[in-house]
């Protein structure tokens, strides 16, 4: 019998790994204390309505990771990790494409739980990105050979972790002294390698691209952010600064605005210096600092149907055509200008439009509408976050073809279904719609004409 279940995993994992991260990187302690405060008084103004968007325990406990992997089979591998703790992938993120000013060869997925129930439970989710060394616009032949060649000798999960995880999705579960061991070995995989890294390797890495020597430059894999959410995110972004800690310069996402907050927001603080050991070509150790790794935070709003990420997508092409050469105050503000003009300014006003995705219940009598939380990604956001973090650009080859990469095929190297997530979003909010409708005695479609919702 399992006594520890998937979400169970899945939240004792998350603590795991923010605990390690702590120890690694002292400023996502100080991000996380500057996020419980600015929590705490977002509640103390707003009460049950800074709710709306999920519990204050959930919200609290609340984190997104970011990791990246070298080959497909990795990527399978970390699959049936997450699949473990009840986290399936969801999604696909072309960030060679949404990058604009720097290298960034990856293409991407998240792993989150997908049911609502098991959301509410812990919504632990983890970006995920693989490499392409395929892509000859940013790697030649010749690299890309010795690249595969590199990330297919290692070896990033050990055995032992892999068969645990298979029993956990096999059984639902694991017993308490299997689940402690998959939780140590799931979290040492993430850790950050104190084996010497080989400069020359890195180096030749680095001047294609920071990322692909992040990811191939090493022997091993880390996490390279876990970032907790918070209620007000311009007031945290202010609260950080204030306590000296340098931010990129924009909040990533839709701009601050009276209007509901759809979507997600998300900004960082800059990656900073860790320290590392390098094997230079003589054979000799030499300590040096890498800046990889960084502390992200997010806010988050409601999922948008295919229409209102149209808009969404639409104003951002917009606003990046009239930003160039802009101060991040004045593109905050065309940000702002074109929101006002595109989006409407409240929660009926989405639904009607059929903009924005939300849930149906009875009560008393009435219907009540609550909004559907978003639980993923911004390409572009990602992107951002990606470049605003590397100080040197890379190169690409933009004369050369690039190599073709969708839903599919990393569907077929997970080996698992990939989630839609505007499906996810649908469907939850039809099971909402008819069970509101069974309740009243009235068909799906006539809930607006029954109560006006
Ligand atoms: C992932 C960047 C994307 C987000 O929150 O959009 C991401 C990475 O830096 O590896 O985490
Ligand atoms: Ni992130």
């Amino acid at each position: 019998m399992s006594e520890v279940l998937p979400w169970q995993l899945r939240a004792a994992f998350a603590r795991s790994l923010s605990d390690m991260y702590g120890t690694e990187v002292p400023a996502y302690t100080t991000l996380l204390e500057v996020s419980h405060e600015v929590n705490a008084d977002v509640v103390a103004r707003l009460g049950a309505g800074a709710e709306r968007l999920g519990s204050i325990d959930r919200v609290t406990a609340e984190r997104h990771g970011a990791i990246r992997l070298g080959t497909p089979t990795e990527m399978a591998q970390a699959a049936r990790i997450f699949g473990a703790m009840g986290m399936h992938p969801v999604g696909f993120y072309d960030l060679r494409e949404a990058a604009t000013s720097a290298a960034v060869p990856v293409i991407s997925t998240a792993f989150r739980p997908i049911a609502a129930d098991e959301l509410a439970r812990n919504p632990f989710r983890v970006f995920t990105s693989m490499l392409t060394p395929s892509d000859r616009r940013f790697f030649h032949a010749d690299l890309q050979q010795r690249l595969e060649t590199f990330l297919g000798a290692r070896e990033i999960f050990p055995p032992e972790l892999l068969a645990l995880a298979d029993r956990a999705e096999a059984d639902g579960g694991l017993s308490e002294a299997d689940a402690a061991r998959f939780l140590e070995l799931a979290t040492a995989s993430f850790e950050l390698s104190r084996e010497p890294v080989d400069r020359a390797w890195y180096d030749e890495l680095e001047a294609v691209s920071a990322v692909a020597a992040d990811i191939g430059g090493v022997a091993s894999t880390h996490i390279n952010h876990l970032t907790p959410r918070v209620l007000d995110i311009d007031d945290l972004y202010q609260r950080m600064e204030a306590r000296g800690i340098t931010m990129i310069d924009d909040i990533q996402g839709p701009p601050r605005w009276e209007g509901p907050d759809v979507l997600l927001r998300q900004t960082s603080f800059r990656a900073l210096a860790e320290p590392r050991a390098f094997r230079m070509p003589d054979g000799s150790i030499e300590s040096s600092s890498l800046r990889v790794r960084f502390g992200e935070v997010e806010a988050r709003g409601i999922a948008l149907t295919r229409e209102g990420r149209a808009i969404y997508d639409r104003a951002v092409a917009e606003v990046d055509e009239r930003s160039a050469g802009l101060t991040a105050q004045e593109r905050q503000d065309i940000n702002r200008e074109v929101w006002r003009r595109e989006f409407p300014a409240s929660e009926s006003d989405l639904a009607a439009r059929d903009l924005a995705y939300f849930t149906y219940a009875v009560a008393d009598g009435e219907v009540v509408r609550e909004p559907i939380v978003y639980e993923d990604f911004l390409p572009r956001s990602a992107a951002g976050i990606f470049q605003s973090n590397l100080t040197d650009e890379g190169s690409k080859d933009v004369t050369q073809e690039g190599v073709a990469r969708d839903a599919d095929w990393m569907a077929g190297a997970l080996g698992r279904e990939l989630h839609d997530p505007f499906d996810l979003y649908a469907r939850q909010r039809e099971e909402s719609r008819r069970a509101a409708a069974a309740q009243l005695g009235v068909r799906p479609g006539e809930l607006e004409a029954v109560t006006g919702a």
